[in-house]
């Protein structure tokens, strides 16, 4: 079973000028081969399919420990990707001639005709993930060599999408992405190393990253985020810690665990967008129906849950909804 807390992973920046080609970019970090959807469930295969738990129990721990923290991954690069396409299209009361007619050709077409201005399940290049992608071969050498590949991979693809989109949400999330992936494929590299003896460690930096001269990963590597794996169970995955311990191949510091999943923050509630019906065409009534259904089922007439921005949802500055506005004209 997986519990499931409403907060991401680390402050993302609210969002400001609109950036659909750079989200169509940030897709590759979700459903591109190396994205947060193949760790996720590569993770959560292996742990599914793992035979004789109790015999290999530390491995078994780490895996299926790592799958729910790349849960939170996923949900951190949707909350980015839908960061950048907040007000890309124009904020009407009436509809428009053609609301949309500004962004085609620009980003992900799906965004805008298949979602309501959403990270989708797909690549960069609009394909959707597939299940191809799940390596979970039941061998545990092989698989541990998979993951501690795949997570080369990502840290690859995460490095290029810095380098390609300067958009402030996507380098955030990136710059936290690149520290924790880094952390994951240490682990899997010393898992490596415990069950072999093969020094994978000696491989490192692979690609050769300066993580601490990225100015987006500093304050993660200042904090001690890239030394530490969190246990993300109240009580289970224990034995994990014996795994996971020893020299950070790198910078020689201790590896850490900590005992509890990161406190994450409060996403931002993302503000409506009208003109892709997101949550719909008239948002203002759903949300009278839903304070009307609060207060029938005894609750408090304000919404509960917790949010950055407070009660209002965060809207996109005012210049970038006057150029969306212009654009639709
Ligand atoms: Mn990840």
């Amino acid at each position: 079973m997986i519990r499931r807390i409403d907060r991401i992973a680390t402050e993302l920046p609210p969002p400001t000028e609109p950036d659909p080609a750079g989200a169509a970019a940030v897709q590759e970090l979700m459903g591109g081969r190396f994205g947060e959807m193949s760790t996720f469930l590569n993770y959560t295969f292996q742990s599914f399919n793992f035979r004789n738990r109790q015999g290999a129990r530390p491995f078994y721990d780490l895996i299926a420990n790592i799958a729910g923290e790349e849960f939170g991954h996923i949900e951190l690069v949707a909350a980015a990707i839908n960061t950048m396409l907040t007000g890309a299209t124009p904020e009407t009361n009436g509809r428009n001639k053609a609301p949309l007619a500004s962004l085609k050709g620009v980003g992900n077409p799906h965004h805008f005709l298949a979602g309501g201005q959403g990270a989708l399940p797909q690549n960069s290049q609009g394909r959707p993930w597939t299940g191809d992608y799940v390596f979970s071969s039941g061998d545990l050498v092989e698989d541990l060599t998979h993951n501690f590949f795949l997570e080369t991979g990502a840290r690859n693809n995460k490095l290029k999408v810095y380098e390609m989109v300067e958009h402030p949400a996507a380098r955030a999330l990136t710059g936290y992405l690149l520290v924790r992936g880094g952390v994951h494929q240490v682990a899997y590299a010393r898992a490596v190393e415990r069950l072999t003896g093969a020094d994978l460690t000696k491989l490192f930096p692979t690609p050769r990253i300066p993580t601490e001269k990225i100015p987006e990963c500093r304050p993660h590597i200042k904090r001690g985020d890239h030394l530490r794996l969190y246990r993300f169970s109240p009580n289970d995955y224990l034995e994990l810690a014996a795994v996971f311990n020893g020299p950070h191949p790198e910078t020689g510091e201790d590896l850490v665990v900590i005992d509890e999943a990161p406190e994450g923050v409060p996403a931002h509630d993302l503000p409506s967008q009208p003109a892709v019906f997101a949550p719909d065409y008239a948002p203002e009534e759903i949300a009278e129906i839903a304070e009307k259904l609060r207060v029938k089922a005894g609750m408090p007439k304000a919404p509960t849950g917790e949010v950055a921005n407070g009660r209002t949802p965060t809207k996109p500055s005012r210049t970038a909804r006057k150029r969306a506005a212009a654009r639709s004209k």
